[in-house]
């Protein structure tokens, strides 16, 4: 897709499908953000995305479900 962007970032307190779901329906919220994929093992989320992710929103909405974002993979 022209101008989208992959941004990885690791997530900790993933530990079941429900949580895959409920990370991926958090993420699908913010405008930009086109495509989610979450890996159960390792907590590895990969978002694609226009623009500049909003990082620090992001964190906070998922720190509100009890997820914590460690950090920027690739
Ligand atoms: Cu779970």
């Amino acid at each position: 897709m022209f101008g989208t962007k992959t941004t990885k970032i690791k997530v900790k307190g993933i530990m079941c499908d429900h949580c895959v779901a409920t990370v991926k329906k958090i993420l699908m919220e913010f405008e930009g953000i086109k495509a989610v994929d979450v890996v159960l093992k390792g907590g590895e989320v990969t978002i694609k995305h226009k623009g500049e992710l909003p990082l620090e929103d992001i964190k906070v909405a998922l720190a509100n479900a009890e997820y914590t974002v460690e950090g920027v993979i690739a």
